[in-house]
């Protein structure tokens, strides 16, 4: 973990607004280490609303989920007096300096993308839309923007992150050293990819069927009888074995975020119970973490005011280090920079 000194480095990360709720993957595998993040960098935090387009959403539902995801980002933790939040179309930054990243990436280079690849197999060619495939590149001008030098983000997104990296260095070979800053995944390995409760080898994800995923704002009763519902491996015995018994590995993983104790230390305490006893007692940890989360996400909401101010006072801060940023790259490219 980075030291007091870093709190000059900064730290970017964002989550797409395309779910009234986000889920427990989303948690364990971002939005903990955003939280975590706050004592040893200096953070910014967005609502990625430009991303959320590429799947086409009703505007109405998009807008009520642009404050609702910043609610939660809220609710977990994230200090809008030490952190920077906002709303990624706030900063017209953000899709300026994708379009010079645009002409230094390389068409096949994007082309490669496995979530791009998996997500326009699935909507066939006239659902595809030249958003969705540059979506890595604003997802890398988001970083790029604030001089981020770490990005804590779940593994599904490490191939972006790569990405973002081969552009801030191939920015510094062509246009001088100092034009970005090389950012780094920051990925715990232990909730890295946290798995559907109906398919252990799936990721968790807002797309899933329902009854493979918690939602942060689930409804206790949902919680309980969806991990209880989980699926599970062949056999009796409680062990740590993603390889063979990946149900139950990820029940664990789950349980080991949720309370700081190891796998290994939860496999001795359930030594010769059953799955059932272990699904009971995860399904009440989940509930009483969840429970003030959702509290104070219906807090925040509740109070719109509060909530515009702290939404625009994060604008005007990203704004002040995004123009900054993107003026110094628009004028080593050569063009103009907007007054
Ligand atoms: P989803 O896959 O849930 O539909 P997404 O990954 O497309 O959502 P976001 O909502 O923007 O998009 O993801 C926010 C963050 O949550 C990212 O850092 C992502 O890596 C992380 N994340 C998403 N799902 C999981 C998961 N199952 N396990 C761990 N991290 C995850
Ligand atoms: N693509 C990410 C969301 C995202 C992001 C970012 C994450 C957009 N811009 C910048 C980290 C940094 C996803 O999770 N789907």
């Amino acid at each position: 973990m980075a030291g007091v000194s870093e709190l000059n480095r900064r730290a970017f990360s964002g989550i797409q607004p395309t779910a009234d709720s986000l889920h427990l993957g989303n948690y364990l595998g971002a939005l903990k280490q955003w939280v975590e993040l706050q004592s040893s960098f200096q953070c910014v935090y967005s609502v990625v609303d430009l991303h959320a387009l590429t799947v086409g959403p009703d505007p109405a539902a998009l807008r009520q989920r642009v404050r609702a995801t910043a609610a939660q980002f809220l609710a977990a933790g994230v200090d809008p007096e030490r952190s920077i939040l906002f709303i990624q179309s706030q900063v017209p930054e953000h899709a300026m300096l994708t379009w010079l990243l645009n002409c230094i990436t390389g068409f096949g280079e994007a082309g490669r993308m496995t979530q791009f690849k998996d997500k326009s197999a699935r909507l066939g060619e006239k659902g595809v839309t030249v958003g969705l495939f540059d979506y890595p590149v604003l997802m890398a001008a988001d970083i790029l923007l604030y001089d981020a030098h770490v990005v804590p983000v779940g593994e599904d997104q490490r191939q972006h992150l790569e990405l973002s990296r081969d552009l801030a260095e191939r920015l510094n070979a062509r246009y001088g050293e100092g034009t970005a800053v090389v950012p780094e995944a920051y990925i715990v390995k232990s909730t890295a990819k946290i798995y559907d409760l109906q398919d252990p080898t799936a990721k968790m994800s807002k797309t899933g069927h329902p009854s493979g995923i918690i939602e942060l704002l689930d409804e206790p009763k949902v919680i309980a009888k969806r991990i209880k519902a989980a699926v599970t491996d062949s056999g009796m015995e409680i062990t740590w074995d993603p390889e063979n018994k990946p149900g139950i590995a990820n029940l664990l993983s789950i349980y080991s975020a949720l309370t700081g104790k190891s796998p290994q230390q939860l496999v001795q305490e359930y030594e010769g119970k059953m799955y059932g006893h272990l699904k009971v007692d995860l399904a009440d940890v989940a509930v009483e973490a969840l429970r003030p989360f959702r509290e104070k996400t219906a807090l925040f909401l509740a109070d719109p005011s509060q909530l515009d101010a702290i939404l625009d006072q994060g604008a005007a801060r990203a704004s002040e280090i995004a123009r900054q940023v993107y003026g110094r790259v628009a004028q080593r490219f050569g063009v103009s920079v907007p007054r």
